[in-house]
């Protein structure tokens, strides 16, 4: 059956969706009816959570926080995409299904970094060994059937192979495909439970959407998304950490209580997934982040979101007291209590932990206990991690962290409190310091991969 041709059904944050004909101004009340037998046939055919989201909203008109909670609990799908179009901008498109932006925004894992001849081998292996087929399309077959399976899902790798983010050696680019390759030597695939949705497809100028022109937007848009209606073409982000904020919304659209488990790429990646997370959970979360530094500037030489800015607006969205608590710092200008009593964070340096660390264990587990959140994203930039265990990274430094001091806390923290997100951050195989060192580095990353996916997993 043919689908009446309609405009675009937008969603707007206040007054609900507002159909729009493609001949507007002419038949505006025809333009809503056909627009929600649309949405009644999308429903029906596709599971189209966003169609449902404008049906009932349309039906409903507006709501309230209180009665969105109470729906949450039931009806958990319907409940998150109201919370997503809360957020969402009002000239958002739902025309595309949350599965139709993914396969737009994503490629299969291994494969977000763009190559072109040079790295298309190494590239080609680590995917065939990753899906255990060979041949482009098979690779694609499988990439698409774990789409299908994100309903499932209780917790999502996302690799986000971008380090725009970055200082002045780069390289974590390459990580989430080398993380991968490490993990399936260690264990042999991924634990029971855990979808590998893929890369996000990475344009290595870009780095978020709200550095660019409209006019370089819509270039890009053109470039990446070129099989495309106009309208979805203008609905999509180009730039990595836009994307994967994207990206993160859909899953959550699609699976409301997966978990993400991040793969950079320089520690600007780990920002899409607080301000993703934040958007899909009603409950509080905060955030232990294990890094030699603080990363808590408000900008960098007049840039928003990167790997030095990414914990300060992390614990504006937080909300403060304490729920970003950073573990290993020992690289920064100004003391503890400069950091924690401007951006009331709570730290925990690398030398405190070295000193007594059943001690420092304990404490860090207690201080998250007390701020009252119900669960926590464990951002793990590999640098907090000593540089006698990973010097293939950007900024290794001395006096850090014991690798098995990280598993504990992260095992602690998952039994105790809870996760809902972790990730590994600012791995760059090319850069080690040492000639074995780029191994050393992705063997402790990939024991932290799996010790933090053990944890999401409990
Ligand atoms: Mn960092």
């Amino acid at each position: 059956m043919a689908i009446p041709r309609v405009g675009r059904q937008h969603v707007k944050t206040r007054a609900g969706p507002r159909v729009v004909a493609r001949d507007a101004g002419r038949r505006h009340a025809e333009a809503r009816d056909v627009g929600r037998d649309d949405l009644r046939d999308r429903i029906a055919r596709r599971h189209d959570v966003e169609a449902l989201l404008a049906a009932h909203l349309i039906r409903a008109g507006k709501s309230h926080r209180a009665r969105n909670r109470r729906e949450e609990q039931k009806h958990p799908i319907r409940g998150h995409a109201r919370l997503v179009a809360r957020t969402q901008s009002p000239k958002y498109v739902v025309r595309m299904t949350p599965r139709d932006v993914l396969a737009q925004l994503l490629r299969p894992a291994g494969g977000g970094v763009y190559v072109v001849s040079t790295g298309t081998a190494e590239q080609r292996a680590v995917q065939e060994r990753l899906y255990g087929v060979s041949g482009e399309e098979a690779i694609r077959d499988r990439f698409h059937e774990q789409l299908d399976r994100l309903s499932d899902a209780r917790v999502v790798v996302l690799g986000i192979p971008s380090d725009v983010g970055a200082g002045y050696l780069r390289g974590a680019n390459l990580a989430p495909q080398a993380i991968r390759a490490k993990i399936f030597d260690q264990a042999g695939g991924w634990p029971a439970g855990v979808v590998d949705v893929g890369d996000v497809l990475v344009v290595p100028q870009l780095l978020e959407d709200g550095m660019l022109s409209q006019e370089q937007i819509r270039a890009s848009q053109d470039a990446q998304y070129g099989e495309l209606d106009e309208a979805d073409r203008r609905a999509l982000p180009v730039s990595p950490l836009s994307k994967a904020a994207r990206a993160l919304d859909a899953i959550f659209a699609i699976a409301p209580r997966a978990k993400p488990f991040a793969l950079g790429g320089d520690h600007s990646c780990a920002w899409p997934v607080v301000d993703s997370l934040h958007r899909a959970r009603t409950e509080p979360f905060g955030v232990v982040q294990i890094d030699a530094h603080t990363d808590l500037l408000a900008e960098r030489l007049g840039v928003r979101y990167c790997f030095a800015t990414w914990s300060y607006h992390a614990n504006k969205l937080l909300g403060g007291h304490g729920k970003l608590v950073q573990v290993g710092v020992r690289a920064s200008r100004h003391e503890r209590g400069h950091w924690e009593a401007m951006h009331g964070v709570r730290q925990f340096w690398a030398d405190e932990c070295l000193r007594d660390p059943a001690g420092a264990l304990d404490a860090i587990v207690a201080h998250v206990k007390k701020t009252g959140v119900r669960s926590i994203y464990f951002s793990n930039d590999i640098d907090g991690t000593d540089e006698r265990f990973v010097d293939a990274t950007g900024t290794p430094e001395p006096g850090g962290l014991e690798p098995d001091f990280v598993i504990e806390l992260v095992r602690r923290l998952g039994r105790e409190v809870g996760l809902v997100a972790g990730d590994i951050m600012e791995v760059a195989p090319p850069i080690a310091r040492t000639p074995d060192g780029a191994a050393r580095t992705l063997d402790v990353a990939a024991r932290y991969a799996l010790a933090t996916l053990d944890a999401l997993l409990a």
